[in-house]
């Protein structure tokens, strides 16, 4: 068993060095095809656990409520400097704790309670802060939903797509004051123009989640949406490869507000080490191998989409133009759930999350579809050619999930590629 070299630092605890020495052996031989997920950089680990952590530092730079952080302001203001450059913005805040806090602080800045959101339903490729009634976000705001609907006059891949006729429609009959824009379970590019154009029709403000699509963006492989929306918010860990936690970009009249609802409005303390780590990340994915980086997680997720339908699976939105893949398992066997899926994946060791596909009849911890993404493995140099390997696997692991020694095998065959394919193989003790 492997270890990170940071675990060498933890010299007081064998329980936790232990769990700690079987995650890093559990993420380095088996593939790791979360979509949200993605291997950061030893520089964002080291950010990530850096002596910053120490420091608390309420407020903002050059207003915090606390002494001793002139030298936190000056990293939180590389992180927003680095951040607005990277994506063309007016204003940045580097301060959410993840992804989830960003978007309610978002709607805490521009709406009153009660107020009107048209936003992606969760199980048509949504996110639970778009309105799911799991989430406190729905008790607060009055949402409205649109969907996908299935298109067959796309000729080169028919399947879902979102119909902005009915974003239009809905828009026009509800009149939200904001319009949320975005998703975590679609594969197709979102275009904010025809979204900047309905929220200009009916008055609305416009955020784009671009919690998945950050580092495509970033890497010129998707459309940005700065330009067109009031604000942008998402995660710093999944496609822009940084370290977990959230960012909000917006127009300079919307800055103050922004940042009264992050702090104090949903937060204390930032998480400066965390700041710090983005503030590498905003760096990393500024160097144009990024971009080549960008380019090939779409590359590899194109083939890998290819490659499953191939294997008789049926892909959502009929392929991909991001870095993730939605199946839809009915068609390679009907009795197969993503739940089952899911758990005979992770015996053979592909990681990967069950999914509600567009009006699923299968419920959320059950499902019909599993979501998978190619970001991980191209930051461990996979390419096309591996994609075509792993579709493979998982489509014998699935085949034969009765069959032990056949689960075994792909399980072998699995860990040969991870060896060949270590993210942290200049890194390993
Ligand atoms: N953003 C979700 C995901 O896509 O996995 C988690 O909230």
């Amino acid at each position: 068993m492997g270890s990170s070299p940071f675990d060498a630092w933890i010299t007081n605890d064998e329980e936790l060095k232990s769990l700690l020495a079987r995650e890093w052996d559990r993420q380095t031989t088996t593939l790791q095809l979360i979509a949200s997920e993605n291997f950061a950089s030893p520089a964002v680990m080291a950010a990530t656990g850096s002596i910053l952590t120490n420091k608390y530092a309420e407020g903002y730079p050059g207003r915090r409520y606390y002494g001793g952080n002139q030298i936190v302001d000056e990293v939180e203001d590389l992180a927003r400097r680095r951040l607005t450059m990277l994506f063309g913005a007016e204003h940045a805040n580097v301060q959410p704790h993840s992804g989830a806090n960003a978007n309610v602080a978002v709607y805490q800045a521009l709406l009153d309670p009660g107020d009107t959101i048209l936003a992606m339903r969760l199980d048509q490729g949504g996110h639970l802060t778009h309105g799911s009634p799991a989430s406190i976000t729905s008790k607060f705001w009055n949402f409205v939903s649109y969907g996908v609907t299935p298109r067959s006059d796309v000729t080169e891949h028919p399947g879902e797509f979102i119909d902005f006729e009915n974003v239009r429609d809905l828009a026009v009959r509800h009149r939200p004051k904001l319009i949320v824009a975005g998703a975590t379970a679609y594969s197709q590019l979102i275009d904010p123009q025809p979204f900047r154009e309905i929220a200009d029709e009916v008055g609305a403000l416009l955020m784009f989640d671009s919690a998945h699509v950050a580092g495509l963006i970033a890497g010129g492989v998707h459309p940005n949406p700065v330009p067109f929306a009031d604000v942008v918010a998402f995660t710093t860990h999944k496609t822009l490869r940084g370290p977990r936690g959230g960012a909000i970009l917006c127009r300079e009249q919307h800055a103050k507000k922004i940042d009264m609802a992050v702090f104090p409005g949903q937060q204390g303390g930032p998480l400066e080490h965390s700041i710090a780590a983005k503030a590498v990340a905003f760096n990393e994915a500024s160097q144009p191998a990024f971009s080549q980086y960008a380019r090939q997680i779409v590359n590899n997720a194109q083939a890998f989409a290819k490659a499953l339908a191939a294997e008789g699976f049926r892909i959502v939105s009929g392929g991909t133009e991001n870095h993730m893949v939605v199946l839809d398992l009915r068609d390679f066997d009907a009795e197969l759930t993503g739940k089952v899926a899911q758990e005979v994946l992770d015996l053979a060791g592909i990681t990967t999350n069950r999914n509600q596909i567009p009006d699923d009849p299968r419920s959320p911890f059950v499902t019909s579809g599993l979501r998978v993404g190619s970001a991980a493995q191209t930051t461990a140099g996979m390419k096309e050619e591996q994609f075509v390997d792993i579709a493979q696997l998982m489509s014998r692991a699935l085949r034969q999930r009765d069959d032990e020694s056949a689960i075994k095998d792909v399980r072998s065959r699995v860990a040969t590629m991870c060896d060949q394919f270590n993210p942290y193989r200049n890194f390993t003790k």
